[in-house]
């Protein structure tokens, strides 16, 4: 089997920036990588990931959100993930579980057990080997966030407007994650250059190899 990595974080954490430095440097050391990112990562998942931040019409209530996020789990796990460790490749996810804990959870307040059985029965218990948690202050990632959305002319999407306490709410939630799965989700400085983060991930990353 291949190696699992998951990425995770608040918003504008820099987890698919960190993905794709993380993916080439495992490439040019020979590993086959399949990068993810979640919701999406299959044609339906990515369907389902347009509907959870875009829909504003008739948006999804907390239980069909939490069910949303995890029937594109399932679909990811199956058609990619699960195939991709089976033939050796690793994995570089951008989010996965530790994401629906936070929001949903945390953020949204729904019981932590409906979410870890429900959860569990979406990636057919599939846990990620190491879990890198970006940890950067909310003024850090509200300004890349705002500077972003200004160089590609963007707005916030459904989940980036929910609003301040939710944020805080969440990376709370992350922190209490980090602390009860200590030997599996690492937390790292988000907050400096690029390169300095990488070097962070790096560090963790090479005890796999
Ligand atoms: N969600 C997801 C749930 O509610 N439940 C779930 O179960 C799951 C799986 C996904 C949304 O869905 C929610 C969480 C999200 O709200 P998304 O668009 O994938 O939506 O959102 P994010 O995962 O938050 O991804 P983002 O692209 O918004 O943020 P990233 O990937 O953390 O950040 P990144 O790398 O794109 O960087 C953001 C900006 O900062 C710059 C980058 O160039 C970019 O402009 N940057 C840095 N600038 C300075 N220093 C650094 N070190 C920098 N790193 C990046």
């Amino acid at each position: 089997m291949g190696k699992f990595i998951t990425l995770e974080g608040g918003e504008g954490c820099g987890k698919s920036t960190q993905a794709a430095i993380l993916a080439d440097r495992l490439e040019s050391l020979g590993f086959t990588v399949r990068r993810v990112r979640e919701p999406g990562g299959t044609r339906l998942a990515e369907l389902v990931r347009g509907l959870l931040k875009d829909e504003r019409e008739d948006p999804p209530c907390d239980r069909a959100e939490l069910l949303l996020f995890l029937a594109a789990r399932a679909q990811l796990v199956e058609k990619v993930i699960h195939p991709a460790l089976a033939s050796g490749d690793w994995v570089v996810s951008d989010r996965f579980s530790d994401s629906t804990f936070a929001y949903q959870g945390y953020g949204r307040g729904m019981d932590l057990d409906v979410i870890k059985t429900a959860n569990a029965f979406a990636c057919a218990n599939l846990a990620p080997d190491l879990t890198l948690l970006l940890d950067v202050p909310p003024d850090v990632a509200a300004s890349r966030m705002r500077r972003r959305e200004h160089a590609t002319q963007t707005a916030a999407d459904r989940i980036e407007l929910a609003g301040e306490r939710f944020h805080a709410r969440l990376r709370e939630g992350f922190e209490a994650l980090a602390a009860a799965e200590p030997g599996r989700i690492i937390k790292i400085d988000a907050a400096g250059r690029p390169e300095d983060v990488a070097e962070g991930i790096w560090n963790q990353v090479k005890r796999f190899l």
